[in-house]
């Protein structure tokens, strides 16, 4: 182990880097069928922190049959909701008991600031833990009226059940590497399925520690599984015969594969995928909040959100202006390793997402667009970007059309509601939106014609735990979050008796 940070580290982080992680599969700590390990990596500094278990299509049927015999047979399959409920309760209160613990292992892996990781990614998992938990005993059917014309004289009585779905394949990406993990399991086990998630291979840490938390919290063995591994893992998972629905956070081009697939057995899919959001910003804002909300809704997580607002559409007479004042909030970020208390942005991920986020810089300078601030790297070593905000852009540049996935902002002025809708809607996407203005009705009206499963008034980045999230578009499939995520875990059986 080779952490330059070493010093800063929990002893419980320490101890959980100091040697190889394994994969859990049927509630035992496995090493991968073929013996293969990888390596993750610290983004501030390019070093290695641990070896991980290689999970392949080998390891992913493992764990697929351990997840099929504790939906069919297990305790798991008997448990009364309210026992669910407790044991799903208890996995919220153990990371908040932890969540120093966690929020360090997840800026180690992924590179944020582990104050941010602690209060809002391992916060807030907690408090999906815990909402789940309560819908545990609240997923009911419905008692119908039927009418039943080719029986009459009749009496009948109909009702509606709403059962797990079965074996649930779950595929998450590195952004909030426990946070999607946790949207996607708590709603899972809630409705009563079983998992198998694959973390992302550049962040499996988290989700690692995070397995440790349902043995301890008693969960029958099998009922969560967790196979770190690289794509060809996630293709495994997503076309195995015998999962029964797939669930996938990552970019818009894998959604689709996933799609083909989920083919092979009709598997349920939802999929949240890619975003190219709009800000928009009328002269009539708060400017002073509008200018603190519009640069956290490009630069939060390094601008690797799927809801980044990193069209920023302003209302020509403020254009210069605004511009300007986000340009120099941008530029006085505080940048840094995670582990760093000071630091506000930390690292890209990877090396292949920094040469990915610095291609589309350049070429947004070889199209003519001009970087007010930031355009290059930062520091000599680790993934860092500085902060960049382009102006004299066109819609047809790469870096307004296509998601770039790090702290790169191109702002465009526009005139008028109808104007800025047009050119809101001009993407392939529709995740997010954000509207800035003082004018009510215009924020309903502006709400209403933005094509985007989420829309934020004078505030961005607005998400809860009770309210649904998805996209619009080529950004999705189904909704998270909320009673929404019930209706991706469960599905319906109509009863109709006659008496
Ligand atoms: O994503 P991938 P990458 C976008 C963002 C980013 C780009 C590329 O624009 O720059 O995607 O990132 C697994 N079958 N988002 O390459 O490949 C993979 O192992 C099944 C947006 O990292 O989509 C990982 O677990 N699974 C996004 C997960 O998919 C496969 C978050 C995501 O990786 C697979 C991340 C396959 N064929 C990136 N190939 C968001 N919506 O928040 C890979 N995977």
């Amino acid at each position: 182990m080779t952490v330059t940070a070493d010093a800063v580290l929990l002893p419980a982080v320490r101890d959980f880097i100091s040697r190889d992680r394994k994969m859990l599969i049927g509630g035992a700590w496995v090493d991968a069928e073929s013996g293969r390990t990888f390596d993750t990596y610290d983004p501030s500094n390019g070093q290695r922190i641990t070896g991980v278990a290689h999970g392949e299509a080998a390891d992913i049927d493992k764990a697929v049959r351990a997840a099929r015999i504790a939906f069919e047979d297990g305790p798991w399959a008997r448990m009364k909701p309210n026992e669910r409920e407790r044991l799903i309760w208890k996995i919220g209160d153990l990371l908040s008991e932890r969540a120093e613990v966690f929020g360090q292992l997840e800026a180690l892996d992924n590179g944020k600031a582990a104050t941010i990781a602690t209060a809002v990614d391992v916060g807030w998992s907690a408090d999906v833990f815990r909402y789940n938990a309560g819908l545990a005993t609240k997923i009911n059917g419905d008692s119908v009226n039927v009418s039943m014309p080719f029986a009459p004289g009749g009496q009948f009585h109909a009702y509606t059940l709403r059962e797990p779905v079965g074996v649930c394949g779950q595929i998450v990406p590195w952004n909030f590497p426990i946070l999607m993990a946790t949207w996607k399991i708590a709603p899972a086990l809630a409705a009563g399925n079983t998992v198998v998630l694959k973390p992302a291979e550049q962040t499996p840490l988290s989700a690692l520690m995070l397995g440790e938390l349902f043995e301890e919290a008693g969960f029958p063995p099998g009922v969560v599984n967790i196979v770190p591994g690289f794509g060809d893992a996630g293709a495994a998972l997503a076309s195995h015969l015998d999962v029964d629905k797939v669930a996938f956070t990552g970019s818009t081009e894998v959604g689709k594969l996933i799609v083909d697939a989920a083919k092979g057995n009709l598997k349920k899919v939802s999929l949240e995928l890619g975003g190219k959001s709009p800000n928009i910003v009328y002269a009539d804002a708060d400017i002073e909040s509008a200018v603190a909300g519009s640069v956290a809704a490009w630069m939060f997580n390094h601008g690797q959100c799927c809801v980044a607002g990193t069209r920023l559409f302003v209302e020509r007479p403020i254009f210069e202006e605004f511009t300007a004042a986000v340009a120099d909030a941008a530029s006085k970020a505080k940048m840094g390793p995670g582990l760093d208390p000071a630091t506000e942005l930390g690292p890209l991920v990877s090396q292949e997402q920094f040469d990915r986020v610095n291609s589309y810089i350049q070429q947004g300078l070889a199209d003519g667009a001009r970087a007010l601030t930031g355009g290059t790297r930062w520091g000599s070593e680790g993934f860092f970007v500085e902060p960049t905000v382009f102006v004299d852009v066109r819609p047809e540049f790469s870096i307004v059309e296509e998601e770039i996935f790090g702290p790169v902002v191109a702002a465009l002025p526009f005139d008028g509601e109808e104007d800025v809708t047009k050119a809101a809607n001009n993407s392939i996407y529709g995740l997010a939106a954000g509207i800035w203005t003082k004018d009510i009705s215009k924020a309903h009206r502006t709400a209403r014609a933005v094509k985007a499963g989420s829309v934020w008034v004078n505030q961005y980045n607005g998400f809860d735990t009770a309210l649904p999230f998805g996209g619009f578009k080529q950004s999705g499939w189904g909704r998270e979050l909320g009673n929404s995520a019930v209706d991706l875990y469960t599905q319906v059986k109509s009863v109709n008796i006659a008496l």
